[in-house]
């Protein structure tokens, strides 16, 4: 119901300079924007190193000689006990290595494999990932969402297309393409990075089943290489309305872009998060990974041969969903296929000339479903920290450098750390959708943590202060455990967690009783009923808190009490991020 605010943000980052970039800009605030929070988790430190030095042990095989002169006669119980002294001594020797190493210098952690899951992350991340089932358009399989059933069975067939897959945006029941491929772009990573750790939590195969049912719709949607189904619904007609999806009535027309009308932001995302899915299903899978990419490196050449802004190509979209740039989706696009195929003229593409276009290097800002800058710098980083072939690339260290300033903007003790905080901590930007921008960038945090973990890269430097990735993930545990409950105002923001949470979240499916007889226009009454929705928007991440730590739980309050699809995406990422100790795979493939 509510207009969406455009997405690019700017960190505001104090004053000096981090690593000689400016700082996170300070954002113009507009209207709303999504994002979720974070929290920590302990890190696993491991024994280092092995205490089988080599001039240790020569001494004592010098020793051992020297004994075996003397005692020729001794026979087999003198060298069992001295075999026996030699271990004792040996033993001794090794552990006050070991302890002297703990004590001294402090070495970093080494990554190894999940560790036990913590149960509050545990708990929310379960939770967290049921939006995704409530959102769900089409024919349901296996449905546990007890006032869910089919909907929008028939989106696409004026266009002879099946669209009835993907999911509904938001409190309404439109489908938005744009922040529908960012959200499955941004559950990819997750998966991508944090599947370990989703498995040890025992929620990666429902984190799959979603992303499937929206690249099940991205295929369907992508007819031809120049043609991509962008919107399936009209707002105007289902804003009319406040009806349950099950039972709606009102006309579902398509809009598409094509050659004529490009969006290469929009046929980029969706690039990008098909080349990123392509990935997930490459072990299980192969067949429809194939295809993904096929489709994905289609609407990348698509987007790049055709460049425009979707929201002028189509105007009646900067409502909801305005464009304010597509350069960024470009080389995110060109990142994903670059890790999905290996092939380097995709690097060349980030590294060469549209990088110097369209990356703005050294100028950190907030990442969302309208500028993936900041996630493009901390993927493209993951080549710098892990593929040493292609690390020395001075463009691709541009990138890294950036999200290090990025970086340096989240941290609250950072001399360069953004000022756009809440007085209890919240990385805090916007009225509308308020934990859009910290949860999402307290998951790259938590994600730029775990490289610098896996990588053993000990600091990153901000001005004259440098910080470890234990700092990083301290601050990304910060930003989820304000959303799970530790804020003034002692509720959790994520739907069904905790207990208290938003009992009038502006979302029609919950707010209406399964068995009600109302359809579009007679259904209003239920918006401004007094009483509590009669179904729990499980999984729903709300709008958030005013800058004075606020909520006003009311339905009509869709500023602060609507969630959003993508917005699930970033809460999933962080807490799968925290569910254990953690580490990331060098490799996604
Ligand atoms: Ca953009």
């Amino acid at each position: 119901m509510v207009p969406k605010a455009t997405g690019q943000r700017r960190l505001i980052v104090s004053t000096a300079e981090c690593l000689q970039y400016p700082r996170l800009p300070t954002p113009q605030i507009s209207k709303p924007l999504k994002t979720k929070a974070a929290r920590h988790l302990s890190i696993n430190y491991r024994l280092p190193i092995s205490f089988r030095s080599g001039g240790f042990r020569g001494n004592y095989v010098e020793k051992l000689g020297e004994m075996g002169k003397e005692k020729k006669s001794g026979g087999c119980m003198g060298w069992f006990i001295v075999l026996i002294v030699v271990g004792a001594i040996a033993l001794a020797l090794g552990l006050t290595l070991r302890n002297k190493f703990h004590k001294g210098d402090g070495d970093a952690p080494v990554p190894g494999p999940p560790g036990a899951v913590t149960k509050k992350y545990g708990d929310a991340l379960k939770v967290a990932l049921q939006f995704f089932d409530i959102q769900k358009s089409g024919k349901l399989e296996d449905n546990e969402i007890s006032w869910r059933g089919d909907s929008a069975v028939d989106d696409g067939k004026d266009a002879k297309l099946d669209l009835s897959k993907g999911m509904y945006d938001a409190g309404d029941h439109m489908k938005f393409q744009f922040p529908m491929a960012y959200t499955a772009t941004v559950l990819s990573w997750a998966i991508l990075e944090y599947g370990d750790q989703m498995n040890a939590a025992g929620q990666l195969q429902s984190a799959k089943n979603s992303l499937k049912w929206l690249t099940d719709y991205f295929i369907n949607a992508h007819p031809e290489p120049n043609v991509l189904y962008i919107q399936v619904g009209d707002p105007d007609l289902d804003h009319k309305c406040w009806d349950r999806p099950e039972v709606m009535t009102e006309k579902r027309p398509v809009i598409q872009i094509n050659a004529s009308t490009p969006g290469s932001d929009v046929a980029a995302e969706t690039a990008a998060a098909m080349a990123a899915a392509s990935l997930v299903f490459k072990s299980t899978n192969a067949g429809y990974s194939s295809s993904l990419l096929k489709h994905a490196k289609e609407l990348f050449t698509f987007a790049d041969e055709n460049r425009a802004l979707y929201s002028e190509s189509i105007p009646e979209v900067q409502t909801y969903y305005n464009s304010t740039g597509y350069g960024d989706e470009l080389l995110w696009a060109a990142s994903w296929l670059y890790h999905a195929t290996k092939d380097h003229t995709y690097l060349d593409y980030v590294t060469g000339s549209n990088g110097e276009s369209y990356a703005n290097w050294g100028s950190p800002t907030w990442f969302s479903w309208d500028d993936k800058r900041p996630g493009t710098q901390v993927l493209l980083s993951r080549v710098s920290f892990f593929d040493s072939k292609v690390a020395s690339n001075a463009n691709l260290q541009k990138y890294k450098k950036t999200a290090e300033a990025v970086m340096c903007g989240l941290l609250p003790k950072s001399p360069t750390a953004t000022s756009s905080r809440t007085k209890s901590g919240l990385l805090w930007i916007s009225d509308w959708n308020a934990l859009q921008h910290p949860v999402a960038s307290a998951f790259l945090a938590v994600i730029y943590s775990d490289y610098m973990l896996t990588s053993r890269t000990q600091k990153i430097h901000c001005d004259s202060n440098s910080f470890s990735a234990a700092d990083l993930r301290k601050f990304a545990m910060s930003q989820a455990n304000y959303v799970l409950g530790d804020n003034p105002m002692k509720m959790s923001y994520l739907v069904g967690y905790g207990d208290k949470y938003s009992q009038f979240v502006h979302h029609r499916g919950a707010s209406i009783p399964v068995d009600a007889t109302t359809r579009c226009s007679d259904g209003w009454q239920w918006l401004d009923s007094d009483e509590p929705n009669p179904n729990v928007a499980t999984g729903a991440l709300v709008g958030g808190p005013f800058l004075n730590e606020t909520f006003v739980d009311s339905r009509n309050n869709s500023m602060q009490t609507e969630p959003s699809t993508y917005n699930s995406a970033v809460i999933v990422g962080l807490l799968s991020g925290l569910v254990t100790s953690s580490s990331v795979v060098t490799s996604f493939t």
